[in-house]
């Protein structure tokens, strides 16, 4: 049975991931962290086969801990600060783990396999890092694809250049089956409600229920390239499966801007304009914004065999229906 261990467990992306390797057979490991995480409930609830290991990206011996008691062929390292907001007030904690966290859990497969020199691979443990289109920043072209220039525009964006060329040197320094997956929004009824997405799905079906009246939000002309978690978790696992590491861009090829996705949001309840709920504060405008992201997912498809299935519309709608229902339930 081959066996996993995912960084970020407790995250949207962790828990569509641990549920794609545990359907395919594998032992399933996850990195928890803090002394007594609120989250450590959901996953035992919803995942009860999952084994959590105590650790922190910022602590290299948790690491090395979890590594031993895992035994992982596959470590999925998905853990980050990765509200990108937040990114501006914390910049020195995102760096710690977003950053600094990366080369941590690389040289802790790194001394946990016991680097042999001259050897193909560092002792046969595959790595996958969550890199992302927050790297391509102020675009320089479009649609963005892996060798686009990285401009990144916040501590966040910064960290995850790091971790994304840390990542390929050790693929080039010490033969690590590494890769780096330069994933595109992905979204979910389980992403944190702190993202555009969710914020406004919630919102909506609140304001839909008569429990809530207005919306508040920043710039609502960014587009982004927003697609379905549950599709790119695949595409994490399909990267590790290949012959060597590599980097690919995961992105559906369309973009959207916020007002697409409050058109399409407040559709789903029939509301046709949906300007007398939503206003704008300056408090959400961002320092540096990121205007603009596509992706150019053509390597993904032609050497994974990936494609994404949920489309724009099916994502907001099932987004939007899954808050009603748990905003119905009281949940
Ligand atoms: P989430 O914010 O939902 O999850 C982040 C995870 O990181 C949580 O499990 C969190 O644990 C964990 N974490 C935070 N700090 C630490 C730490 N110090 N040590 C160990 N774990 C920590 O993110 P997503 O699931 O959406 O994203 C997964 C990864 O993919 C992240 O690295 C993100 O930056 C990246 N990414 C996401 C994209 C997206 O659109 N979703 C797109 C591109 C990249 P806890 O619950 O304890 O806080
Ligand atoms: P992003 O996602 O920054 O792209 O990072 P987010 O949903 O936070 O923002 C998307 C866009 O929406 C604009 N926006 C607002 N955003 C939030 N959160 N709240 C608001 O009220 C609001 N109003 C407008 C933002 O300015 C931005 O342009 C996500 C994260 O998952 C990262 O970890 C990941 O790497 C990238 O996606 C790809």
């Amino acid at each position: 049975m081959p066996s996993a261990l995912i960084t970020g467990i407790t995250g949207q992306d962790g828990l569509y991931l641990a549920e794609l390797l545990l359907a395919k057979g594998y032992d399933v490991h996850g990195l928890i962290r803090g002394q007594n995480n609120p989250k450590r409930q959901l996953v035992e609830k919803l995942l009860p086969e999952v084994r959590l290991h105590n650790g922190d990206l910022t602590d290299l011996s948790s690491l090395l801990r979890a590594l031993r008691d895992a035994a992982p062929d596959e470590v999925y390292n998905l853990g980050a600060v990765s509200f990108v907001a937040y990114s501006w007030e914390n910049a020195h904690l995102t760096t710690d783990v977003t950053a600094k966290g990366v080369l941590n859990m690389l040289e802790a497969v790194r001394l946990h396999c016991g680097y042999r020199e001259g050897s193909d691979q560092v002792g046969g443990v595959r790595f996958y890092q969550a890199s992302s289109s927050e790297m391509f920043g102020k675009v320089q072209e479009s649609p963005q694809h892996e060798r686009t220039l990285l401009w990144p525009r916040s501590p966040y964006g910064v960290s995850k250049v790091f971790g994304h060329h840390m990542t390929i040197n050790y693929r080039e320094s010490y033969g690590l089956h590494a890769s780096s997956g330069i994933l595109f929004n992905h979204e979910s009824p389980r992403r944190g409600p702190e993202f555009v997405t969710r914020k406004i799905s919630q919102a909506v079906a609140r304001i839909h229920l008569g429990l809530q009246d207005q919306l508040v939000l920043g710039n609502l002309d960014a587009e982004r390239d927003w697609g379905f978690a549950g599709d790119y978790v695949e595409a994490m696992w399909l990267m590790l499966q290949q012959p060597a590491g590599d980097d690919y861009v995961v992105a559906t090829g369309e973009t959207h801007s916020i007002r697409d996705f409050l058109d399409e949001a407040f559709g789903q309840v029939g509301v046709t304009d949906w300007t007398p709920y939503v206003r704008q504060d300056p408090r959400f405008v961002r320092p540096a914004e990121v205007d603009h992201l596509v992706g150019d997912a053509s390597k993904a498809r032609e050497v994974l065999g990936w494609k994404p299935r949920v489309t724009f519309r099916e994502l907001v709608a099932m987004m939007v229906e899954a808050d009603l229902e748990a905003t119905r339930q009281g949940w």
